[in-house]
């Protein structure tokens, strides 16, 4: 009988109607990514445990755009893996997690009214709740890539999560995820510099948080301190995710895609972006061959310098514009 990759149809909840690489055994088709290391997503119906059960049916049209249809997360998900994937290969050049070119797999529907997703060393999976009142299913492209991110942080620098290395490696999250989302150019949820603003989890459509400014969602730091890393590993992240804003598009007002941002920082100085690809470059190469798993802010601004003086030079105007987007947000000089 026939086996083979497919290229199925996914009507997703976030992405729209998206292309779906699946895998066809003979008259069933399942969410198993023969073009990404054999990515598989999986329904666990409620369940929060084991795999729950490979999405498989007899057509390769995925989904219905809405909750109403179970299959609509698995579309979701399959395709947010998909692009992480992608992002990563085509950005930085890895091949997978843990740059094997193998697979991890995505279980959706976890538990009832689960508002979170995660990701697990364990099991080298993710997993998506389907949300609860107002906050929708975590099925979007931001919390694929953040959670994949997870992954690719544990298969390179390892930081610890707690403390400072802790609010680097939620950082590290949230600057890929809006990495991959801008990667995916998709017109139903552009790229931006803010994290979860699809799932609506505090019911007024304001997203978990900003990178241009973190402090914005009432918790977040916008600025290093001493004793930062006694802070919520979601909160500390802030000076992090607020440097990389600042070294992608510059301190003070701006509109990118459409949405409004005003970057401030913490020395009153201007900082001139380089342009998010650049900044991805630098903090990526920090990532995997600078830091280890107690970086902590000093650490990862000396890291981000090294990185940006391989690939651009010590008198460069990167290695400047990293200089002064560490000091925007209080670390270093
Ligand atoms: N969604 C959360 C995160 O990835 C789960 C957690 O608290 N680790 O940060
Ligand atoms: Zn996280």
């Amino acid at each position: 009988e026939y086996q083979g990759i497919r290229n199925g149809v996914g009507n997703t909840q976030y992405s729209g109607q998206v292309t779906l690489t699946t895998t066809q055994s003979g008259s069933t088709y399942t969410l198993t990514d023969g073009a990404r290391g054999g990515h598989k997503t999986y329904n666990l119906n409620h369940g929060t445990s084991g795999t729950g059960t490979l999405y498989s049916q007899s057509g390769d049209t995925w989904g219905n755009g809405s909750n109403s249809d179970a299959a609509t997360a698995g579309a979701d998900a399959h395709y947010g893996a998909a692009l992480t994937w992608d992002f990563y290969k085509s950005t930085f050049g890895r091949t997978g997690i843990k740059n094997n070119g193998v697979g991890a797999y995505s279980r959706v529907h976890y538990g009832n009214s689960y508002v979170n997703a995660f990701w697990n060393d364990s099991c080298f999976c993710m997993t998506y709740g389907d949300g609860s009142g107002n906050a929708k299913p975590l099925t979007s492209i931001d919390v694929a890539g953040h959670e994949m991110s997870h992954g690719v942080t544990s298969a390179t620098a390892n930081l610890t999560y707690s403390g400072e290395s802790g609010g680097l490696n939620e950082a590290t999250s949230d600057i890929m995820a809006a990495g991959v989302e801008f990667y995916a150019n998709n017109a139903k949820d552009v790229g931006d510099y803010l994290v979860g603003e699809k799932i609506d989890i505090n019911g007024n459509g304001t997203p978990l948080r900003y990178m241009d400014k973190p402090s914005k969602d009432g918790a977040s730091k916008d600025n290093w301190y001493s004793g930062i890393g006694g802070v919520d590993v979601h909160y500390s992240s802030g000076p992090a995710n607020h440097f990389f804003y600042l070294l992608s598009e510059g301190s003070g007002a701006k509109v990118v895609n459409g949405v409004s941002y005003n970057s401030p920082t913490a020395d009153n100085l201007p900082v001139t972006g380089i342009g998010r690809d650049k900044a991805l470059q630098i903090w990526y190469r920090a990532l995997s061959t600078k830091w280890t798993s107690t970086t902590n802010y000093a650490g990862a601004r000396t890291g981000t310098l090294a990185a940006a003086g391989e690939l651009y030079g010590t008198t460069s105007a990167e290695y400047k514009a990293v200089q002064d987007a560490w000091a925007g947000v209080g670390v270093g000089s």
